[in-house]
């Protein structure tokens, strides 16, 4: 079976073309001048003329399922990974869990019981450690040479997830010595912790003083500190998740600039969503933007800052954390105390929607659009050159985008399995067209071709970044 992405201008990290893509079975098999494609006789053609032809997204912070507060996020990876191919993400990199005092193989083998058989489009594992100790530190070694070549850890949330100083040292010697790369959720958890206790003893109950207990500060003096940590871990690979403050941000930076193993990611709702979006909504509301970290303030910089670091490559990825919760029975578990509301926000369906939407404003260019949304995610977590890019010999992960198509986000028509869209109303000056996924139609014109199972499980290499 052949099949011919026909009059596009296909985007890649280092330039834009006027290409057809030439698809055989799963794989690209060539691009070719639209001069000479002309004399070939395809099986099938799409056509892509007036659109753009990029790689597939690749969504490498997902947590479909998560256990979290007494509930789970409400997506699981048959109507997550579905969401996802309808916004033109054809890869997912979700997070496995080892739950505090469970073994680590033990957690990665619940998260394949739950994806298995499951998924529209295919996926891959980090996995969290929930406890640094000599057995974790030996899985570690073990999961690196099964696929599994990132661990998250937090310094956020004691009690749950959370990693002291110490643990998390070890971790980062282990994966400077096995190649893995270390995640960080970057929070002073033990501060926060006291900041929610005061201010729920005065009374201050609402979603919004989820984020005013979670400062810039707490966040930007975790990142220097899990900065520090791996220079000591003779400069362990290290990657910040949700980045949301400028502060955080800078830290990042003067380690980039000094040559240092340290990398970012940003997420779409730090772009977009205010603090003082949350505090405009009424009564509980605000518990729809509840996420950690929070949503920052517009009269800091954060989101002008997060734009520029991500044309500085001090960011160099967008994931969304996609992890939903339902305003109904999920969210209102925090009716009366914010810090029982579920943390996350949904969106695993408009990452590429909202970065494109960036390219409109002017904020990034076409090539670092299809970068920081594709190619790179593929590069840091050793999918590349098997996904993220359009070149002979790379899975036919494509997407036709349309720049002459409107999208506008609602909870009337999303796929993500939440009563409510974080990003109700917004709109977007471009539109997902056709999606393939190893060179499966799988969305066509808003229709769904997919279907469950067809997603398979990637085992990853070391990333490409590690020296
Ligand atoms: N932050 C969230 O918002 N949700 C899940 C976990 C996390 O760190
Ligand atoms: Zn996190
Ligand atoms: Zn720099
Ligand atoms: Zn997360």
């Amino acid at each position: 079976m052949t099949l011919l992405v026909k009059g596009g201008t296909v985007i890649g990290p280092t330039g834009t073309q006027r290409a057809d893509v030439l698809v055989q079975g799963e794989k690209i098999v060539a691009l070719l001048d639209p001069a000479f494609s002309g004399t070939i006789t395809p099986d099938e053609i799409i056509d892509a003329a007036g659109k753009y032809v990029i790689p597939g997204g690749i969504d490498a912070h997902t947590h479909m399922e998560l256990p979290f507060g007494g509930t789970a996020a409400s997506d699981t990876f048959d109507t997550g990974t579905r969401a996802a191919a309808y916004g033109g993400t054809t890869t997912i990199i979700d997070f496995a869990v080892q739950k505090t005092g469970e073994v680590v193989q033990d957690g990665l083998a619940a998260w394949h019981a739950k994806a298995e058989g499951n998924c529209h489009v295919d996926y891959a594992f980090h996995m969290i450690l929930g406890g640094v100790d000599d057995e974790s530190l030996k899985a570690m070694d073990q999961l690196v040479g099964e696929g599994i070549t990132s661990f998250k850890l937090f310094m956020a949330y004691p009690g749950v997830f959370y990693s002291d100083d110490g643990q998390i040292l070890r971790a980062m010697q282990t994966a400077r010595e096995n190649g893995a790369m270390i995640m960080m959720h970057a929070e002073n958890g033990i501060a926060i912790d006291v900041l929610v206790q005061q201010a729920l003893a005065r009374g201050e109950t609402g979603p919004i003083h989820h984020g005013i207990t979670r400062p810039a500060a707490l966040e930007t003096e975790a990142t220097s500190r899990a900065i520090a940590l791996a220079e000591v871990a003779r400069d362990c690979p290290l990657y910040i998740v949700h980045l949301s403050a400028s502060g955080a941000l800078e830290s990042v930076a003067q380690a980039r600039d000094a040559g240092r193993n340290v990398f970012a990611e940003t997420c779409p709702q730090y772009l977009y969503l205010t603090l003082e979006d949350q505090l405009g909504a009424p009564g509980f509301e605000g518990a729809k933007w509840v996420c950690s970290t929070p949503l920052r303030s517009k009269h800091e910089s954060h989101a002008k800052d997060l734009w520029k670091g991500l044309r500085s490559n001090d960011l160099a990825i967008v994931s969304t954390d996609h992890c939903p919760f339902c305003m109904k029975d999920q969210k209102e578990l925090g009716l009366g105390d914010f810090s029982k509301i579920p943390n996350g926000i949904g969106g695993v369906e408009h990452r590429v929607d909202l970065i494109y939407q960036g390219v409109v404003d002017g904020q990034l260019s076409l090539e670092r659009w299809v970068e920081t949304i594709a190619t790179t995610p593929a590069r840091m977590f050793g999918l590349y050159p098997q996904k993220g890019i359009i070149a002979p010999g790379s899975d036919a992960d494509l997407v036709v985008y349309d720049p002459n198509g409107r999208t506008r986000i609602s909870v009337d028509t999303h796929h993500m399995n939440m009563d409510y869209s974080a990003y109700e109303g917004v709109e977007i000056q471009g539109r997902v067209g056709t999606v393939l996924s190893r060179g499966e139609v799988i969305v066509a014109d808003g229709n769904y071709h997919g279907r469950k199972g067809r997603g398979r499980y990637l085992r990853r290499g070391l990333s490409s970044y590690l020296v």
